[in-house]
């Protein structure tokens, strides 16, 4: 057969087993030899069944990613489908891990589908900017009802072997020995006799369909797309499931994946996807790492507390240190809230609750954390205040314990140099929330040793946290981008824009909000004294903080909040506090458009990340794309900063730097030399 797929016979079932190292991905590898295999299988007189199954640790995780824009070779898995639905005698899909994508469609072209209890089943391709193109639009309806398959369509997630199996997907939950069940399922199934009816026949959960309602959820989803294009014509082929005949319907499909997977937006969306597997690849993340076995936290305020649920909720036990009693009783209270909210919102049961809470220690007691393998402080951010707590670590930390700070932007080469043990000293830079954020960026000192590295690279897979690692800088990647996207922020307000003006360019850019809004909703006075304890400026922040307008905390910052709500309100009193700083400075107000407020504040950014580049602050380009989707809410259908730049054309990122630097002689304008090759080869370099 082939090193792919494999037939094996129990008796008169045929087992056919795909094996594609590391998620039995449906290349071109396995569809050929696949297709070979069930062709002859049907043919073969002495099987009386047919069951598909994948060695390793998953079922089919998909159609190969990598093959996307290039020639589709023969035969593509929508034939391997039509075939399987030729096939008269029964056909069973056995799922273990995921059944995802084009795997799970896979599935659909059999009679029936068996699981194991840990399986998960989903069509996950909206987040790569895709449909599903083998039929998943038009088959999962008619198994588990038009709305159900809109929900796992639209939102790409995944759901249990369980729920599978009560909303009709999955015929059988097999503990044990899943192609031993299977196989006796089969046979079984085909002993009773036929016909089996194909899932492209079953009509019977179609005509339960409320058109009227799966319109109406259509319509909500299509209004948090936030202008992607995959969520939508999802919808549109879930919808032709119900209204078209079959064959249509899959056509219609088709065209949709057709464009779709041409489009930008995939393509932006299906290089993030390889980005953030890419990140996690350091030099030496095979070497041998460092045990970790309970994380101690310095600090149990918001970032502290936020911190310590990450860990816990990756199955950490955790130390909890703080200064007094009564602080720390503070923090583990907020966490125990944070857990009650999650159990009331039905994302969390009780049990888990308890068993989570259960990995918590709490302790005003520096010895305590002796038994910690990995130290993480959250503590005020002052240089002095860290230096002293790496000095208390340096006498109570076992060797060989990671000692990690969360500072935001303190020179991390100084705290570890103020240590004796520069080696076992590194950045965790959380982002808050940050038992919610993905983002985790993992800052690597001059010193730090690699195994120390690799050891938190690992840790932050366990924790589900998207790993980036960064260099020492001020503000490493993110913040540091986010002060040149800002930096001129204060100078569109004086010369004419509004704030709702400037929030609706960054939200229809697909933002999920603009940098007024999100001030707001961080607190005004974070950047206030952060900018006091800088001798730094903005003359219309600073204002609105002296008047106490702190954002939506006090109920007005650069917007006014009705009580308890979030929804922004332009404050005329702010247009004309804006307009009357504006003629102090002597500066009369213009139109601007918003072509030029993205120009002044997403150029720099990207100008600003190729200089993080050639500093070697970042390895790669895709890295800092990786960074601002997953920590600073970049929309996904423009790849990041870096990817979206090419489609921008970085000659002309540069002619409009070049103008807005002889209009401001801003340094974030001036063109980095890197932005110059980018334009000349069209790539970033190594990085990629
Ligand atoms: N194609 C190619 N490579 C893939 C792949 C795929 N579908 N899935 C994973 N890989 C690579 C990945 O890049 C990494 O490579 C290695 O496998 C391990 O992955 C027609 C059009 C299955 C949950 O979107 O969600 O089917 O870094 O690190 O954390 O309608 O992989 O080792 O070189 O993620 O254990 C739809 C994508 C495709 C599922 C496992 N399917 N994969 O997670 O391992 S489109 C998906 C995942 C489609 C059809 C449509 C996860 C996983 P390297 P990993 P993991």
């Amino acid at each position: 057969m082939s090193d792919f797929v494999k037939i094996s016979r129990d008796g008169d079932v045929a087992i056919v087993t795909i094996d594609n190292p590391p998620v039995n991905a449906l290349s071109f590898q396995v569809r050929e030899p696949l297709m070979q295999a069930l062709t002859s299988m049907r043919d073969e007189p002495s099987v009386a069944a047919i069951v598909i199954a994948c060695a390793g640790r998953t079922f089919v995780a998909g159609a190969d990613i990598t093959e996307f824009g290039k020639p589709m070779q023969q035969p593509e898995l929508r034939a391997i489908l039509a075939t399987l639905e030729t096939i008269a005698k029964p056909t069973v899909a056995a799922i273990h891990g995921t059944a995802l994508g084009g795997g799970l469609e896979l599935t659909l072209g059999c009679h029936f589908r068996v699981a194991d209890p840990g399986a998960k089943l989903g069509l996950p391709e909206v987040k790569l900017g895709l449909l599903p193109g083998g039929g998943g639009t038009v088959r999962l309806p008619r198994l588990v009802g038009a709305l159900k398959a809109l929900k796992m369509i639209v939102s790409g997630t995944p759901i249990g072997a369980v729920e599978a199996h009560e909303a009709g997907l999955v015929d059988a939950v097999f503990e044990g020995d899943l192609t031993t069940h299977a196989v006796n399922f089969a046979r079984e199934i085909a002993r009773k006799g036929g016909p089996f009816t194909p899932v492209r026949d079953r009509d019977d959960r179609l005509g339960e369909t409320d058109l009227a309602a799966l319109d109406a959820e259509a319509a909500d989803l299509a209004r948090k797309a936030r202008g992607l294009e995959a969520p939508i014509a999802c919808a549109q082929s879930v919808r032709n499931a119900i209204t078209l005949p079959f064959d249509e319907a899959l056509a219609a499909e088709r065209a949709l994946f057709v464009k779709l997977v041409a489009s930008d937006q995939s393509r932006a969306q299906r290089h993030l996807f390889f980005a953030e597997r890419e990140a996690a690849k350091i030099p030496g993340k095979d070497i041998v790492k460092r045990r970790i076995a309970r994380v101690g936290v310095i600090g149990a305020g918001a970032m502290g507390g936020g911190i310590a649920m990450a860990f816990a909720n990756g199955g950490y036990p955790v130390t909890l240190l703080e200064t007094s009693h009564e602080a720390l009783q503070r923090g583990l209270a907020t966490i125990d809230k944070n857990y009650a909210v999650s159990v009331a919102r039905g994302s969390l049961t009780e049990d888990a609750r308890r068993q989570r809470f259960a990995q918590f220690k709490g302790s005003t007691d520096y010895a305590d954390l002796t038994d910690c393998d990995l130290i993480v402080e959250a503590v005020f951010e002052d240089m002095a205040v860290k230096k002293e707590v790496f000095g208390k670590l340096g006498a109570v930390a076992k060797p060989g314990a990671i000692l990690a700070t969360n500072t935001s932007y303190l020179d991390i080469n100084e705290i570890a140099a103020s240590t004796s043990r520069p080696q076992d000293v590194l950045g965790l830079h959380f982002f808050s929330p940050a038992n919610v954020m993905k983002l985790l960026e993992i800052v690597r000192a001059d010193k730090t040793a690699p195994d120390a590295l690799a050891t938190v690279v690992d840790m932050a897979r366990r924790i589900g946290k998207v790993a980036v690692v960064v260099g020492v800088c001020h503000g490493f990647v993110g913040n540091r981008m986010l002060a040149a996207r800002g930096s001129e922020s204060e100078a569109l307000l004086l010369e004419g824009a509004t704030p709702s003006q400037i929030d609706k360019a960054f939200t229809d850019f697909g933002w999920p909000m603009g940098p007024f809004q999100m001030g707001d909703l961080a607190g005004l006075d974070i950047g206030w004294r952060n900018r006091k304890a800088r001798g730094l400026t903005a003359v219309i922040a600073d204002t609105l903080c002296e008047q106490g307008r702190f954002g939506q905390k006090t109920g007005r910052g650069f917007y006014l909040y009705e009580a308890g709500a979030r929804t922004p309100v332009p404050d005329p009193e702010v247009e004309v506090l804006i307009r009357d700083k504006a003629a102090e400075k002597g500066i009369a107000p213009r139109a601007i458009s918003a072509e030029e407020i993205i120009e002044r504040t997403l150029y720099p950014l990207i100008n600003e990340g190729a200089k993080i580049l050639e500093q070697g602050i970042a390895a790669r380009a895709s890295d800092i794309d990786v960074v601002w989707v997953n920590g600073y809410g970049f929309p996904i259908g423009k790849g990041g900063p870096m990817f979206w730049a090419g489609f921008e054309g970085a000659a002309r990122i540069i002619e409009r730097l070049d103008h807005w630097h002889q209009r401001t002689g801003k340094d974030v304008f001036e063109p980095a030399p890197l932005l110059k090759r980018m334009a000349e080869t069209g790539s970033w370099g190594a990085g990629g």
